[in-house]
């Protein structure tokens, strides 16, 4: 079974809650109960975090250089700001795909710039709950074609 870290960012255990306009309704746990049935069907496993913390999300990228085969990353508004998340991509040495609810292309200038879209295999942005899977699916074909 592949080993996949789902870390969402700050600010993002308040899906469902709050703006729904813009995050949709569903809450990180029904996100997280939809994408393990998805990862049971790809043969992988699935381990959810969510961090309002820089620093233990880039703990759990370093955890993910042992722990994990890859990582869907949903870095929240650090993806704008932080070299240091950045950084600990490069250093987990493991595929990283870069997930978004919103399409931060059609919102505000300065969500336009992604300091981590570089060092991932890629990105995914716009589709709700479902970029999770898209961007799981992604990663899962990429760890079966290295
Ligand atoms: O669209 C995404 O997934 C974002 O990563 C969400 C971040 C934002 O800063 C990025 O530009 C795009 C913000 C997460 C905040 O989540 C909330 C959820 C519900 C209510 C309030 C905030």
């Amino acid at each position: 079974m592949l080993r996949v870290f789902v870390l969402h960012g700050p600010n993002l255990n308040l899906l469902g809650q709050r703006e729904p306009e813009v995050y949709g309704s569903d809450t990180l746990d029904s996100i997280g109960a939809a994408l393990d049935a998805l990862a049971a069907s790809l043969g992988a496993t699935l381990s959810h975090r969510q961090s309002n913390h820089e620093g233990q999300l880039i703990d759990w990228l370093h955890e993910a250089r042992a722990g994990a085969d890859g990582v869907v990353l949903n870095p929240g508004g650090l993806t704008h700001t932080s070299v240091a998340l950045r950084d600990a991509i490069t250093a987990c040495e493991r595929p990283v795909v870069e997930v978004h609810i919103s399409n931060v292309y059609a919102r505000e200038t300065f969500r336009k710039t992604s300091l981590v879209a570089p060092v991932c295999i890629g990105s995914v942005s716009g589709f709700g709950k479902v970029s999770y899977a898209l961007g799981l699916r992604g990663l899962i074909d990429y760890l079966n074609r290295s």
